[in-house]
């Protein structure tokens, strides 16, 4: 087929599963198409069936704010009628979903059809297209996707829940390429890190306020006071400075490292133990099958789509949101000898029931459903 894919091109989680899954059609036979302001970050090699149009956004004196979905749609229709889409995929509802409505309608007076296939990540539903400036030009896109998905049941639940859907959502959970997520010999990096055997744990995230990396301090120094630790936080965002003053303020620095941006996570995941993602709602909870697939358990919250991943007393542990002293309960649980060797084994055995082969194919019956019924 030929496909169209609409995303962020950023570090987020929906930009990467966008991006991968572009990969992985592409690898399938089929050519792809991205369409985005800048590269997709993880669209780093060439591939004779991968093409990349960015969308540029022309400023004017007139414009406070640069009207990105009118040039996106404009994109969006230059690419489908001159590249012979079958089918155009967009990622996160805003504003990648309203852009391919107003993109279809136009093809359309150009007597051309192209479905559209919407998925739905998290965010955009559970935090920011709730809000009523933009709830209603969700609900409308939403409804008129002719294939709709969400990465988790929880997030199909809310999105039922919170908007007037008529439509059927299918569920595609996130996916992993297990020979890039695996377990590699870095034992000199561990030897650096921690050389006196100390235990380390990991996050992962954007620092950002669902996240709650506060918690992911609190639970570390609570660790830290029963056994040996130290901490790797990965990413950066918003919440990054108040993190280290955190982190100095519960007399813990020395024994936290804040690695930033970092692309081959794999190696640092390679080299952990326990992974903390004690989120606010996590729609699926992408870093943490990344963590699996490399044999690292996972202690986290039950929020959102999280229990559909991490299985509470086989790859990991799941409390209440906020429950810190229960996380670190948990943490200790995990980490302990007796029990380590097989939340890593069953963290691993879960991970590889999402390995990419097993999950792209959903989308692609999806593509051939959305063309058949549009
Ligand atoms: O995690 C983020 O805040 C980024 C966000 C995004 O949309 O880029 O990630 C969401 O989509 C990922 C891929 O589907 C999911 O694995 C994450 O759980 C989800 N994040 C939240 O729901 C907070």
């Amino acid at each position: 087929m030929n496909i169209g894919i609409v995303c962020y091109p950023t570090f987020g989680g929906s930009g990467v599963v966008a991006t991968e899954l572009g990969k992985a059609l592409a690898q399938r036979g089929h050519r792809v198409h991205f369409i985005t302001y800048s590269q997709p970050v993880r669209l780093d090699f060439f591939n004779e069936n991968l093409f990349y149009h960015e969308v540029y956004v022309p400023t004017y004196p007139l414009f406070q704010f640069p009207p990105y979905e009118s040039a996106l749609a404009s994109k969006m229709v230059d690419i489908a009628q001159n590249e012979n889409l079958d089918v155009l995929h967009v990622h996160y509802a805003i504003p990648h979903a309203s852009a391919a409505f107003l993109a279809k309608q136009i093809l359309r007076s150009r007597g051309i059809n192209i479905p559209v296939v919407t998925t739905l990540h998290g965010t955009d539903i559970t935090l920011v297209g709730k809000d009523a400036s933009y709830e209603p030009v969700v609900t409308f896109s939403i409804n008129q996707s002719d294939g709709v998905t969400t990465v988790s049941a929880d997030l199909r639940r809310e999105t039922y829940e919170y908007f007037a859907i008529e439509k059927d959502i299918q569920v595609i959970p996130n996916f992993i390429d297990l020979k890039r997520f695996k377990k590699q010999d870095k034992s000199h990096f561990r030897a650096a890190i921690a050389p006196e055997g100390e235990k380390l744990l990991i996050h992962t995230s954007n620092f950002r306020t669902v996240k709650r990396v506060e918690d992911v301090l609190r639970i570390f120094c609570g660790v830290r006071k029963v056994i040996p630790a130290k901490l790797l936080l990965v990413g950066d965002g918003p919440d990054r400075s108040r993190m280290e003053k955190l982190a100095r303020d519960l007399d813990c620095q020395r024994d936290i490292r804040f690695l930033g941006k970092l692309e081959a996570v794999e190696e640092v995941l390679s080299v952990s133990d326990l992974f903390l993602m004690p989120s606010e709602n996590e729609s699926f909870g992408l870093a943490a099958l990344e963590a699996m697939a490399c044999e690292v358990p996972v202690v986290s919250t039950n929020a959102g789509g999280i229990p559909e991943l991490n299985t509470h007393g086989v790859t990991g542990m799941l409390s209440d949101i906020g429950d810190v002293a229960d996380m670190v309960e948990n943490s200790l649980f995990v980490l302990s000898d007796e029990n380590l060797p097989r939340f890593k084994e069953a963290a691993r055995a879960r991970a590889e029931e999402f390995a990419v082969d097993r999950i792209v194919p959903l989308y692609e019956e999806c593509y051939q459903k959305a063309v058949a019924t549009s």
